[in-house]
């Protein structure tokens, strides 16, 4: 509960076990508590790889990351995962019900916990418009969901902790403009500090900050006001 959910990258130097060449190369950053982060690049620059270092999925090569001023080294496993929301690129959904799949990693907790989530990743009316609603399984034995669907169940089952730190790694790709906009309407009422990879200009305006990512480095940073006036790069992407 204590955690605020202010990040702090500094000097972080990353390659992957047994890889020769680093993903990340000297990467700084400072975000507040209850910030906006968006991250944008190409296929390959390094945005997964960047947040998968703030739930210690891997460990810095070099540099260190801190919450709340605290490296993550010495913050307890257990209260990480309690804090921050973490939903990969492909959303890990199982051979199970929706119920199952939304308290995957907080098993306590409430059907009413579960809902209130799944409103806000607006996934719950398609949920009790399912034959067996939150009971009905899914995957091999079940029904099949698309990829939007998949995308804002593991929104959902992220929200259910109520997280400091939320990181959705292309998790909102699917959805349309108005479903997407109304997902982060919701998630604003969380007060977390978010770091949302994504392509769409209309989430990277909502940022406090947005961070574009080029092999391995940051080489812009600002809101979308300021890189509209400084970043010919940025103009490139927004008029695209
Ligand atoms: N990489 C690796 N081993 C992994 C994952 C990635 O060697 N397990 C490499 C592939 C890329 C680099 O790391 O050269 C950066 O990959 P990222 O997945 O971090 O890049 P992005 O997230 O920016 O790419 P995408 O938008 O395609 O997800």
């Amino acid at each position: 509960e204590q955690l605020k959910g202010a990040v702090t990258f500094e000097h972080v130097s990353f390659r992957y076990p047994g890889m020769s060449s680093y993903v990340l190369k000297d990467i700084s950053f400072h975000v507040r508590p209850g910030e906006t982060v968006a991250i944008l690049g190409s296929t390959g620059a390094g945005k997964s790889s960047i947040l998968q270092l703030i739930p210690r999925l891997y460990d810095p090569t070099e540099g260190a990351v801190y919450v709340d001023g605290m490296n993550l080294k010495d913050i307890k496993m257990d209260d990480l995962r309690k804090r921050i929301g973490f939903t990969p690129q492909e959303s890990i959904l199982f051979s199970g019900t929706v119920e199952e799949n939304l308290a995957w990693g907080k098993s306590d907790a409430s059907l009413s916990e579960m809902k209130a989530a799944a409103k806000d990743a607006q996934i719950h009316e398609t949920i009790t418009d399912l034959k067996d609603g939150y009971e009905t399984k899914l995957g091999q034995k079940g029904i099949n969901l698309s990829g939007g669907q998949k995308q804002r169940l593991s929104v959902a089952r992220a929200l259910i902790r109520k997280p400091n730190i939320l990181i959705l790694d292309d998790s909102t790709s699917a959805l349309d403009l108005q479903t997407e906009s109304k997902v982060l309407d919701a998630i604003d009422e969380y007060k977390c500090t978010l770091f949302i990879v994504t392509q769409k200009l209309s989430t990277a305006k909502r940022a406090d900050k947005i961070m574009l990512i080029d092999d391995g480095k940051i080489i812009e940073e600002g809101t979308h006001d300021q890189l509209m006036n400084t970043s010919a790069l940025y103009r490139e992407i927004a008029y695209s």
